[in-house]
């Protein structure tokens, strides 16, 4: 019940954004488990298995979500006895719920430094750990307003703009379309990610690769504030993160007529190639985007001959 309930809500985007998505697959998993009345372990490991391929199945964009339950399910997979798998997987869950969470503030802390006095902002889409940014700088007096953009078709603009002024932060609301205008006024521009690649690309909410170009053009500071677990560790074997393409009717409003044989593209996502990214700000540091090999590698521990396995 909780795991098709929390399936539901992250397909059908009641809850949204990468990292609130993986913490709540953590969470799901945690009391999928204790839910569960296996006898023996291995039953126990096929249930939870189920469990994670239903969640992973449920937006395939964000790798926040592949990682949370991986590093979960990595310690239902090496237990040795049916408890060592509870235990284990109520620990992991706990653990990553709670890093992810200290990992917001601390990349907010790292990112404000970046802010010069007086800053105008701008952002796009609805991040948790942007906004923590921006609330952080401007906690330390050096934030004179922000440009926050609608994010058609979704809104996810009016979440954004609700969460800053709640938190004491003026306010632009502007259509995604006069980013450009906006941008000469602006001193740097600040977004969250999905998906972070192995060549420092940047897969996030679609329109984020335009306002990173009218950005670059404009030489202002691109900056990413991405979660390590937003790091996309089978980029290094070469896989592809997937753009997830959502319905017509999200762009179009229901009760629209189109003329016979038009067609609707809704990709939700995009993706900002690493020359246009300034800054990616983790909770390990600021690095530049080439650098994302390094935090998949070395930070992470991704052990790329597991993965390697599986295409044997
Ligand atoms: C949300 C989006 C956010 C990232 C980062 O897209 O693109 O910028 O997920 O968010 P959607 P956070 O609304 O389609 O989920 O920093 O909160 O993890």
């Amino acid at each position: 019940m909780v795991l098709t309930k929390t399936a539901d809500d992250i397909s059908s985007m009641r809850v949204r954004g990468a990292g609130r998505i993986a913490r709540t697959a953590a969470l799901a998993l945690q009391e999928y488990g204790a839910s569960l009345e296996c006898k023996t372990l291995a039953a126990f490991v096929d249930e939870m298995q189920n469990a994670a391929e239903i969640l992973c199945k449920t937006r395939p964009t964000a790798v926040s979500l592949p990682n949370a339950v991986r590093y979960v399910m990595q310690g239902v997979r090496g237990a040795g006895t049916l408890e060592e798998a509870q235990q284990a997987l109520n620990d992991r869950a706990t653990t990553f719920i709670h890093d992810s969470q200290e990992a917001v503030q601390k990349i907010a802390d790292i990112a404000a430094r970046q802010f010069p006095d007086d800053a105008v902002i701008m952002t796009h889409c609805n991040s948790q750990v942007a906004i923590a940014c921006i609330v952080r700088a401007h906690e330390q007096g050096r934030v004179r307003e922000v440009y926050a953009t609608e994010v058609r078709p979704r809104n996810q603009g009016y979440i954004t703009i609700q969460m800053l002024s709640d938190a004491g932060v003026p306010v632009n609301f502007i259509v995604d379309s006069a980013a450009r205008s906006f941008m000469p006024k602006v001193d740097l521009v600040i977004t969250g990610t999905d998906a972070v690649t192995a060549n420092g690309a940047v897969v996030n909410k679609i329109g984020t690769s335009q306002i990173a170009l009218c950005a670059h053009e404009a030489r202002k500071p691109f900056i990413v504030a991405a979660e390590t677990y937003k790091f996309a560790p089978r980029t290094i074997l070469g896989e592809r993160i997937p753009i997830e393409e959502r319905p017509a009717e999200e762009v179009t409003g229901s009760g629209r007529q189109l003329p016979p044989g038009v067609t609707v593209k809704n990709p939700a996502f995009d993706v900002t190639p690493p020359a246009y990214v300034d800054l990616i700000i983790t909770e390990i540091g600021a690095f530049a985007p080439s650098y994302a090999p390094v935090v998949i590698r070395d930070h992470l521990g991704w052990d790329i001959s597991e993965f390697q396995k599986e295409y044997a």
